[in-house]
């Protein structure tokens, strides 16, 4: 049996709504179950010490200051397998160079060496509340949808839906056939951006493709008399590396540099990966992409944390925009229910699954909705959500447009005109080509979404 650390660990005489009066402590909500044979707040308790001052025995060395910060169980429910824990704020690590706290030491922490205890079956976080102090000392995002908005010549607030792709296939292209599908895509839409596995590899080179995707982006726009954005991957291990790339990037789009978006892998990369671009290019839109990210944030996983805790965390360390998933509209896990992400990360004032986020002024961060989306499917998805004031990738719903990319760009256009109108989408497939062809492109969609639409649009599906 462990030693019991109750005692100094956990204290459930302590009221959430001080905790948060107080400003004094990061609040962190899991789903909690021990191993078998352990008592529940026992577990807890040592779960709160080693995540900040203890460890499974007494140590000669911890002296009173020690104890004032301690983490403390101030909620554990077996029952719902509900822990709530209080981290002062002094346990966080604070940067040499300027004072400001780091996404990499709330981590190590809260979600660290607690995920592999021998008493502990699994852990998972599901919230947390960040007091106004520590919210001061996170980067926060440094431009937002508003500087694409603004580009684009849309109104700076509520300047609605950007339609955007993938560059398909997700690799195998060649420098030339991957810029020509760059410029056939911004013939209709806004924005693309690449995939998250592109980058430099031997068969595409930075040096080589970039510079014929800012030549793409010049025909484009040159064309259509409307700018269009790009995001680029600049992920990779080293510093030096993704700055790099960074630099090659901008210099390449040279007066066209604003409308580049630098995108990271931000979850495989790692907080440091999101910080470099977030530091060093506050200019550029920030774009996370959050691909492994379900290894933890899958329901079926009962540790790490959820998929609302990483969109949670991006903000605060400044992503511009984040996928949040298709809410269980397109082909990625989720549920309507995902919307509160969003609420989370575009609000000033929003409700998590247990705390209350006030965010005084942070900038927003732009939900970016992909995987599986094409216009049929987007209906649905904006009348969950409730708005459209967001980016949208369709790869397949662009690409695989039985028409092409730019009729499969207006297609989701038009999708966004007919929800935001309250129009029927058959009847406004009626006199909207692109639209209509999109019934006929997914066809499987249109059968599950719009029974009957065969019957009602005819030959308007059915002829190019
Ligand atoms: C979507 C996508 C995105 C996923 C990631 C893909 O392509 O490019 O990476 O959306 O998921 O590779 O699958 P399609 P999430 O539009 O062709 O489906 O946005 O949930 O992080
Ligand atoms: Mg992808």
């Amino acid at each position: 049996m462990a030693l019991d650390q109750s005692a100094r660990y956990a204290d459930l005489s302590l009221r959430e709504d001080d905790l948060i009066a107080g400003g004094n402590h990061i609040l962190c909500a899991y789903k909690m179950k021990p191993k078998a044979g352990y008592g529940y707040l026992e577990a807890a308790a040592h779960f709160a010490a080693e995540s900040s001052t203890g460890t499974n025995v007494e140590v000669c060395t911890t002296d009173e200051f020690t104890k004032g910060v301690d983490a403390l169980v101030y909620m554990a429910d077996e029952a719902t397998e509900e822990m709530r824990i209080a981290y002062p704020i002094e346990l966080f690590d604070r940067n040499m160079i300027d004072g400001r706290m780091m996404l990499v030491s709330f981590l190590t922490l809260t979600i660290g060496n607690n995920q592999g205890m021998g008493d502990i079956e699994h852990a998972k976080m599901y919230d947390f509340y960040v007091p106004p102090r520590a919210l001061q000392l996170f980067d926060g995002p440094s431009t937002d949808i508003s500087t694409f908005w603004r580009i684009l010549g849309r109104p700076v607030k509520d300047g609605g839906y950007i339609a955007g792709t993938i560059i398909k296939p997700k690799l195998g292209l060649r420098p030339e056939p991957f810029a020509e599908a760059a410029y056939a895509f911004w013939l209709g839409g806004d924005f693309i951006k690449n995939d998250e596995p592109q980058g430099n590899q031997v068969f595409c080179q930075t040096r080589k493709v970039m510079p014929l995707i800012a030549d793409a982006m010049k025909r484009a726009q040159d064309e259509t008399g409307k700018a269009k954005l790009f995001s680029a991957n600049v992920s990779a291990d080293d510093y030096h590396e993704t700055c790099a790339r960074a630099d090659f990037i901008l210099e390449t789009f040279g007066p066209d540099a604003d409308k580049v978006a630098l995108l990271v892998d931000g979850y495989v990369g790692g907080p440091a990966m999101v910080t470099t671009i977030r530091r060093q290019y506050p200019s550029q839109f920030l774009h996370y992409h959050r691909a492994g990210h379900g290894m933890v944030t899958s329901p079926t996983s009962k540790r790490g944390y959820t998929a609302f805790v990483l969109s949670k965390m991006a903000r605060l360390q400044g992503a511009s925009g984040i996928h949040v998933g298709t809410m269980g509209f397109g082909k990625m896990e989720g549920d309507a229910k995902d919307k509160n992400i969003a609420f989370m990360i575009e609000r000033d004032s929003a409700d998590g699954p247990v705390y209350h986020q006030e965010w005084y002024g942070m900038r927003p961060t732009a939900p970016i909705i992909s995987g599986g989306m094409n216009a049929l499917r987007l209906p649905g998805f904006f009348a969950n959500l409730g708005h459209a004031n967001l980016l949208n990738t369709a790869g397949g719903g662009s690409y695989g447009h039985i028409d092409g990319p730019a009729a499969g760009a207006r297609s989701l256009l038009q999708s966004f005109e007919c929800w935001k109108a309250g129009a029927d989408p058959i009847e406004y497939a009626k006199d909207h080509h692109e639209l209509a062809r999109a019934f006929e492109s997914f066809p499987e969609d249109a059968d599950n979404l719009f029974p009957g639409w065969r019957d009602a649009l005819g030959a308007k599906a059915a002829t190019a």
